[in-house]
């Protein structure tokens, strides 16, 4: 297998999605066939799914946070945490993932790209989103003690936008990683390259001249746009790819 270096001359961007917590029992979108009991998950996760049916989706994002809460962490999300105490702040991670595993790993560094199922909002006044741990019973909709309007979970669903201050995050961190004079590199892992802008990544690293790795079980959509590609499960590959100097 390639051996990434990673020394005080790099600066590393890593992308992860659903993949990464595969081995940590937590199914992937691609491995449901992008369906929850014959839903299409983009019914389920959109906004225009939850004014139609909030229920369903709350019992979609209570289920997912019961199953999230009761999985451990696996090597692969390990071996980033390892990644960012050797890099320190010439590491950052970005995540597709909304399962908390990164963060329960020892990730610090991590941009929770499409929220976290640990946290709910207020679908209606601006009060800021808060940690939530609950698990609703099924048939019930959270009301919002302060305005009695419906709460949601804090996710970042299809046809929403991303968190402007997350994207600032990771581009300011491109940014600087690409003119360190160091050597800038991007690697995804566990991630199908369909859903955007996480998916677009790779060529803004590319047209800044960074180096592109790809560690994915199956060759993902973009797969081609990377110039390295490791395949593999992410828990046995990253554990062992990185040459820590
Ligand atoms: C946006 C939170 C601007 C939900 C998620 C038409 C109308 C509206 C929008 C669009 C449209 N067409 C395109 C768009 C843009 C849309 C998009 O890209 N759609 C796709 C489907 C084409 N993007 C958006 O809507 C984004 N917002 O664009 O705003 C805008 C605004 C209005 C109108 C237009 C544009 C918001 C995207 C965020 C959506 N929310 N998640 C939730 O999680 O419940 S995305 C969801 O899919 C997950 O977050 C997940 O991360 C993501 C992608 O999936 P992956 O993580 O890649 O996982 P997947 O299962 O696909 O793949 C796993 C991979 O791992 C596989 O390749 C497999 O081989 C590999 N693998 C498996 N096991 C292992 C492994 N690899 C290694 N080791 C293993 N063990
Ligand atoms: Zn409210």
């Amino acid at each position: 297998m390639q051996q990434l270096i990673l020394d005080s001359n790099t600066w590393l961007l890593v992308l992860t999605g659903a993949g990464v917590s595969a081995e940590s029992g937590v199914p992937t979108f691609r491995g449901m066939d992008g369906l929850w009991e014959n839903h299409p998950v983009e019914d389920v996760a959109s906004p225009q799914g939850f004014v139609k049916d909030p229920l369903l989706v709350w019992r979609f994002y209570s289920q997912r946070r019961a199953a999230a809460a009761s999985v451990q962490p696996n090597p692969g999300h390990a071996a980033l945490a390892a990644w960012e105490r050797h890099l320190g702040d010439r590491f950052l991670l970005a995540t597709q993932n909304v399962d908390g595993l990164h963060r329960r790993a020892g990730s610090e560094r991590v941009v929770e790209m499409h929220g976290t199922l640990f946290k709910t909002r207020c679908s209606k006044c601006q009060r800021a989103p808060f940690e939530d741990t609950t698990v609703y019973p099924a048939g019930t909709v959270p009301g919002c003690r302060e305005c009695g309007g419906i709460l949601r979970p804090h996710i970042v669903w299809f046809g929403e936008y991303l968190d402007p201050a997350d994207m600032k995050k990771i581009e300011s961190f491109a940014y600087r990683g690409s003119t360190s004079g160091g050597r800038f590199v991007f690697l995804a892992a566990g991630t199908s390259g369909v859903v955007y802008p996480a998916a677009g990544i790779v060529d803004r690293v590319r047209e800044a001249g960074g180096e592109t790795w790809l560690v994915n079980l199956d060759p993902a959509e973009n797969s081609g746009r990377f110039e390295y590609n490791v395949t593999g499960k992410s828990g046995e590959v990253l554990p062992k790819l990185a040459k820590l100097m």
